[in-house]
């Protein structure tokens, strides 16, 4: 079954310049890359993203991580994988969350790390599920970003929308 997934490429990996070798083992998978960017990442949509970790002790720190605090600049690299059980597929090359438990031969098992403060440093985030998914990619796309119609959309007019435009 055609599944889509978010993936990230984060702080970590995106200062370690891992972005060729992490999309290069994600094409592997044969997947169909269906939309990409490079995201500053707010406060907000941090909080958002990983809503679900908040009760936990390492939440703060977390949120500091994907920001890019602890990198030198706030960003990451997102992008939407389709194609045949691409989540599975993404997960099984991406490997355990804590990347010194991820077997060697997976992107967080040769790229993560554990720092002395506890910040679990694993270079890239892929959905677990088909409804995390959906929830994630409404959450960093727009649906003009993907090339292909993942999920039912709307046409509404926007009034007196502030945007940012070329001087
Ligand atoms: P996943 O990224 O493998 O889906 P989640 O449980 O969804 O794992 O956790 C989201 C992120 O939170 C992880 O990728 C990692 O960056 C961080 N994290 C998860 N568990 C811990 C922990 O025990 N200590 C520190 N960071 C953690
Ligand atoms: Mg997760």
């Amino acid at each position: 079954m055609n599944q889509a997934t978010l993936i990230l490429i984060k702080p970590d990996g995106l200062k370690k310049s891992l972005t060729g070798n992490i999309l290069t083992r994600l094409s592997e998978t044969k997947l169909e890359i269906v939309a990409a960017k490079i995201v500053r990442v707010s406060d907000e949509l941090a909080r958002k993203h990983y809503y679900h970790l908040k009760d936990k002790p390492f939440f703060e720190d977390l949120i500091k991580y994907i920001k890019g605090e602890f990198h030198g600049r706030r960003k990451v690299m997102a992008l939407v994988y389709w194609g045949e059980s691409a989540i599975e597929k993404c997960r099984a090359l991406a490997g355990a969350t804590n990347p010194e438990e991820a077997e060697a031969t997976t992107i967080r098992g040769a790229y993560g790390r554990i720092t002395t403060s506890g910040v679990y440093e694993n270079v890239i985030h892929v959905s677990a599920n088909e409804a995390e998914a959906e929830r994630e990619i409404k959450l960093w796309f727009q649906p003009d970003e993907i090339i292909v119609d993942l999920y039912p959309t709307k046409e509404i007019i926007e009034k007196e929308k502030k945007v940012r435009v070329w001087a």
